[in-house]
């Protein structure tokens, strides 16, 4: 009778088990190692480089990517060679700010792990203080949670791009004109006028598609102070999402404004061959380097905007 009661209790535990875990695979873990390293990167497209605190050698950092609902397992190293403390911030996380979000010396490596349970985009970043500083020297990158598939609201992307807004400042150990936003540049992605031929010859990069394809963009502003107002010159944002999530959806958008620490996708589809100007509308942004070409062509390289070349280096 005790055996009957036991393997009855076995059994529906069992059943109450496998009720619980969906048919559908779980999310996956990802390990994501990141180094502060503090070395030059390059600013413009003539080649002008400054002293820049980074994670893993550029401006912005790596991408990383994770599918919601997933584990990330992650590393934080303050290579020996640096001068300064530094730490990460995960917008994606909630975690203790004290805790996971505090600052380690150089030589130290720091591990903890967080659920991605909010789909969308997230800022990542250096908290460490003087922050302002240790964002405007180029502390920061994206954090892309995908949201659950087969989303009607959310159709799949034949190409992405990664675009991160942030100041150059003309003196990056001057901490004072730093917190009075006394910025030279607002550039995407940690350059001047990266993706635009137009404004300098002297740039090499456009982002591309072809005419009808659905380009989503990531796009990250990481200031350390200025509003963008984000807008595709010739275009309009078919759908934007707010942090990204699909729950947040606006149609139609000519320009949306997205602050400093926030983050949105927008999608973007030009019916015609030619080219759109991504720009923050704030024109004392824009027209010192935040604008970036894409450019619209049924011979677009069909390996621009997937894998690795979300994030256009
Ligand atoms: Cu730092």
């Amino acid at each position: 009778m005790k055996r009957n009661v036991f393997t009855g209790a076995l059994a529906m535990g069992m059943f109450a088990a496998l009720a619980l875990v969906p048919a559908a695979q779980a999310a996956k873990s990802v390990d994501v190692t990141l180094t502060a390293k503090e070395t030059p990167t390059v600013i413009d497209n003539k080649g002008t480089t400054q002293l820049s605190w980074t994670f893993d050698g550029d401006v912005p950092g790596p991408v990383v990517r994770v599918d919601e609902g997933g584990t990330v397992n992650f590393t934080l190293i303050n290579d020996a060679k640096n001068k300064n403390s530094h730490s990460i911030d995960f917008h994606a996380a909630r975690v203790n700010v004290l805790n996971e979000f505090a600052p380690i010396k150089p030589g130290e490596t720091k591990k903890f792990t967080f659920v991605a349970t909010k789909p969308g985009v997230f800022f990542y970043h250096c908290g460490a203080p003087n922050m302002a500083q240790h964002i405007a020297r180029g502390m920061f990158g994206v954090i892309i949670v995908d949201p659950k598939k087969n989303n009607k609201d959310y159709p799949k992307a034949d190409r992405e791009y990664v675009l991160i807004q942030s100041e150059l400042y003309p003196n990056v150990d001057d901490v004072d004109a730093i917190m009075a936003g006394k910025w030279s540049n607002v550039v995407f992605n940690g350059g001047v006028l990266k993706y635009d031929p137009v404004h300098d010859p002297a740039a090499t990069k456009t982002l591309v598609a072809k005419p009808g394809e659905l380009v989503r963009v990531f796009f990250v502003n990481a200031g350390p102070h200025e509003f963008s107002a984000f807008h595709p010159i010739a275009g309009i944002w078919e759908r934007a999402y707010p942090s990204g999530n699909p729950a947040n959806i606006m149609y139609g958008m000519q320009t949306m404004v997205v602050g400093p620490g926030d983050a949105a996708t927008f999608d973007l589809i030009s019916p015609v061959p030619g080219g759109n100007a991504i720009v923050t509308h704030s024109l004392k942004q824009a027209l010192t380097g935040a604008i970036a070409v894409i450019v619209f062509s049924d011979d677009a390289d069909p390996a621009m905007g997937r894998g690795d070349n979300i994030l256009v280096r």
